[in-house]
């Protein structure tokens, strides 16, 4: 039966639950609800900032848990509390400590107080950011708060299901897999089904199978839109109706409706859609209809302000506790007093916990208080000012529920009024401010990249080796070499992406590769770079080491959400508690027209900070970045230079082995009297400019700087201005865009000001796109001749006799 329109009420007996087992559910729901129902009070009266909860999806998520197995990965939103207190991966206490951001990984493990509440996340790795073993564990990805951001990776993780199924060499990492048995759960609301990743991402899941079990919690509403306004026909599952497996196929989906408070038919529903995907690899979309929200929306809002009096009594109706509770009378499993002492013990339970999560909570910043108030109390013995001290002293320990910031703020209020003091103490105080800055840097800012021994910073750089037998070969055998490298030598390594597979890329750096590896190493995908973004996710979280190939830079927009809102805040969000290291291909700067030789890196490296973001001059280099990124437990971005594939380079005889550290700068060509700093595609335009310029007796000093984050750790630009005193940057970002982070690098971050004797000057390309044609794209972007200008302009600016002007200054 691959649909299950209506489900009759079944007996007891049919569910296989003794009842206690029953009892126990309803003991959970209740435990669920009472949290979100004292959560939102906790943030009505201050004490937490915003609260969302998942009341009126208990039941469901109750007897999605029934069909849980230990290797079993979530991605899913934040109504999903009640299925991680059911699981046993969320206790009420961490409920609570999230709710008022207890930013302590022992109280908060999730995300350690970084996420808002109803973020979930589960611990995959270890302190020192080895692996744990996922198969001994309930999984779950980390929540994202962007609606229908849960769906890309939803793609990967179930795709990694089919790998470690059908890869006999993956056979071996059994920390990962058990034969590819686990399910991913996804769920999703109602409303957010109209997000396009939904739609993308059900697409591709559909194409690609796997054991998903998605399901769509329907309340009807998203915030205050109604269904009709969401979906054609406000109906969900009806418009995914041609997602429906055929008889006989094992593609397309098993789609399930079921009643959000019928129990006994959830239950069942979830068992047979779990076992179908386990054991066959076929999906499921499981649509929970008449869901309710109790609460409404979240603790912004009220739901009586857009739900009809109608809507609000049936909810109250059809509250899937009431039911629960009705259906329980019904069998006579228990008695109306029973229950009833039931609710008010739990309810009693729920606030027990509240209170320990708080005081939990409030303990150390008591005592970070307690501190501040000792040393102003001993300060003000030798004071003057003993009147300003303690007026900040009383306004402190007013504060009914302080947080740290008010403490900070009082500590800066002290220095302020004894600016003009002598006082022994005051040291104790700044001692002290500066210790807890150090430490609420890392409580809030640890881990945006990897901090263990296999971060890529912390790979060697191995140079490559050529001997007389190094054969000269266009760029895209460079890479083809390394990448086939990459694939013999890591069973992890799995390559993917639009025209990768059989054709071997658009550019050929795969060519043969899907033959000799076979047609799940090295892949074609549908065009959907978000989910191909998605798919690589989700493959890294779960041990693999994908490749995703977006097949030009232009393109990356698609998927510039997903790996800015996902892949690079993963690790940071997660403290640490997880990671997914894709690595991301593309190529980009140099070929034709609007959509294809745009270069839009500002745009990118300021929104994945969290990812390395490398940009060779060449395959060799790119090569060297694979290989580093595939050594390092680090998502990164390669961009290849567009109009490199056919240029010739020796092939290195260790082009598998040689890396490249990122963060290092490497000065093509020294000089003495400018430094001009660039990357990628201008490196070459820039070299012929910089034999022009020294013919009329400019000598540049040419850096590349391969890589803009990170961007040169060990200060090699500032080196160079301190010995020419002016700089250039150049690249074919738009004015303002990359050049200009470079240069807050150089001239704020290493205080390269100190060291200018001339204005530092960005060359770049126009702020509109690139026009087609030859003469398009020299009056768009920069060119030999305007790097020669713009770096002869500003020797001239310095020294007009020795470099005067045979042009109009630009
Ligand atoms: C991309 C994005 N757009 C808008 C929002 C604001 N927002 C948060 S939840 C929500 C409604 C989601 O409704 P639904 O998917 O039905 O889930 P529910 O909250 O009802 O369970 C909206 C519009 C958001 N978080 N992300």
């Amino acid at each position: 039966m691959a649909q299950k329109e209506r489900i009759a009420t079944v007996e007891t007996e049919e569910l296989a639950l003794t009842p206690e087992e029953i009892l126990d559910d309803y003991r959970l729901a209740l435990q669920s609800r009472f949290a979100s129902i004292v959560g939102r009070r906790e943030v009505l009266s201050g004490k937490a900032k915003f609260g969302i909860f998942g009341d009126g999806k208990e039941i469901a998520q109750i007897a999605m848990a029934k069909a849980w197995q230990p290797g079993d990965f979530r991605a899913g939103y934040y109504r999903d509390q009640t299925l991680l207190i059911a699981l046993g991966i969320h206790t009420l206490q961490q409920f609570f400590a999230q709710l008022y951001a207890h930013a302590d990984l022992d109280a908060e493990p999730m995300t350690a107080g970084r996420a808002m509440n109803a973020h979930f996340a589960t611990r995959s790795l270890n302190a020192d950011g080895s692996w744990k073993d996922l198969m001994k564990m309930y999984n779950s990805s980390p929540d994202l708060s962007p609606t229908g951001s849960q769906m890309p990776r939803m793609v990967g993780l179930t795709y990694a299901s089919r790998l470690y199924r059908e890869l006999p060499e993956l056979a071996p990492y059994k920390q990962f897999s058990r034969n590819g048995t686990e399910i991913i759960w996804g769920t999703i609301g109602n409303a957010s089904c109209a997000e396009g990743l939904f739609w993308e991402a059900a697409n591709a899941v559909g194409v690609l199978g796997g054991p998903l079990v998605l399901s769509i919690w329907d309340d009807e509403y998203g915030i205050s839109v109604p269904n009709e306004f969401q979906i054609v026909h406000g109906d969900i599952s009806a418009a995914l109706s041609g997602f429906q497996r055929k008889p006989g196929s094992t593609r397309g989906y098993d789609i399930y409706r079921v009643k959000g408070w019928d129990y006994a038919s959830l239950i069942q529903v979830y068992q047979q859609a779990a076992a179908v995907a386990r054991e066959k690899h076929i999906p499921a979309i499981v649509h929970v209809v008449e869901m309710t929200q109790p609460q409404g929306h979240s603790t912004s809002g009220s739901h009586e302000r857009y739900k009809s009096s109608e809507r609000l009594e049936w909810e109250e109706t059809f509250d899937c506790l009431a039911k629960l509770r009705d259906w329980i009378l019904d069998r006579r499993l228990s008695t109306v007093e029973e229950l009833d002492a039931m609710e008010s013990e739990t309810r009693k339970e729920v606030e027990t916990i509240r209170r320990d999560a708080w005081q939990a909570y409030l303990a150390p910043i008591r005592q970070e208080l307690e501190e501040v108030s000792d040393i102003i109390d001993e300060m003000a013995t030798y004071s003057a000012n003993t009147d300003a001290l303690s007026a900040i002293q009383r306004r402190l320990r007013r504060i009914q529920n302080p947080n740290r910031k008010n403490i900070f703020q009082a500590v800066r209020d002290v220095l302020i009024a004894l600016r003009a003091e002598e006082n022994p103490t005051k040291q104790v105080l700044i001692d002290w401010k500066e210790k807890q800055e150090a430490l609420n840097a890392r409580r809030y800012g640890s881990h945006l990249y990897s901090e263990s021994e296999a971060r890529a910073l912390n790979i060697p750089e191995v140079a490559p080796d050529f001997s007389e037998e190094s054969p000269t070969v266009s760029g895209f055998e460079v890479l083809n070499a390394a990448f086939d490298a990459m694939l013999a030598r890591d069973a992890r390594v799995i390559a993917f992406g639009e025209d990768l597979g059989a054709l071997g890329g658009v550019n050929q750096a795969f060519a043969g590769l899907q033959a000799k590896y076979g047609a799940l190493r090295v892949s074609d995908t549908g065009i959907r770079e978000a989910t191909i973004i998605g798919q690589a996710i989700g493959m890294a979280l779960r041990g693999l080491r994908p490749i995703a190939e977006m097949q030009y830079l232009d393109y990356v927009l698609y998927a510039l959400q997903i790996l800015s809102d996902d892949l690079a805040t993963l690790h940071w969000r997660t403290r640490g508690g997880q990671k997914a290291p894709v690595i991301v291909r593309t190529r980009g700067h140099r070929l034709e027209g609007i959509w294809h030789s745009g270069s839009q890196l500002a745009g990118i490296i300021n929104l994945v900070r969290g990812m390395h973001v490398l940009v060779p001059r060449d395959m060799t280099r790119a090569a060297a970045f694979y290989n580093t990124l595939l050594q390092s437990d680090e998502p990164g971005i390669v961009v290849e230079v567009l109009n490199g594939y056919r240029l010739k380079e020796q092939l290195p005889d260790n082009v598998g082995e040689i890396t490249l550290t990122p963060g290092v700068p490497e000065i093509i060509r020294p000089g003495a009297d400018v430094t001009l700093v660039t990357y990628g595609a201008m490196c070459r335009i820039c070299e012929e400019a910089t034999r022009l310029l020294a013919e009329v007796d400019v000598d540049v000093e040419l850096i590349d700087v391969q890589s803009l984050l990170p961007f040169d750790v060990h200060g090699v630009i500032l080196d160079s201005l301190k010995k020419t005193n002016h700089i250039v940057f150049a690249d074919e970002d738009v004015p303002g865009g990359a050049t200009a982070y470079m240069m807050q690098q150089v001239i704020e971050a290493q205080k390269g000001f100190y060291w200018l004797d001339a204005q530092p000057r960005t060359l770049t390309a126009n702020a509109h796109r690139p026009a087609y044609g030859t003469d398009g794209d020299y009056f768009s972007k920069p060119s030999v001749e305007s790097v020669f200008e713009t770096v002869y302009n500003l020797m001239h600016d310095t020294n007009p006799q020795r470099y005067p002007l045979f042009f109009r200054q630009r």
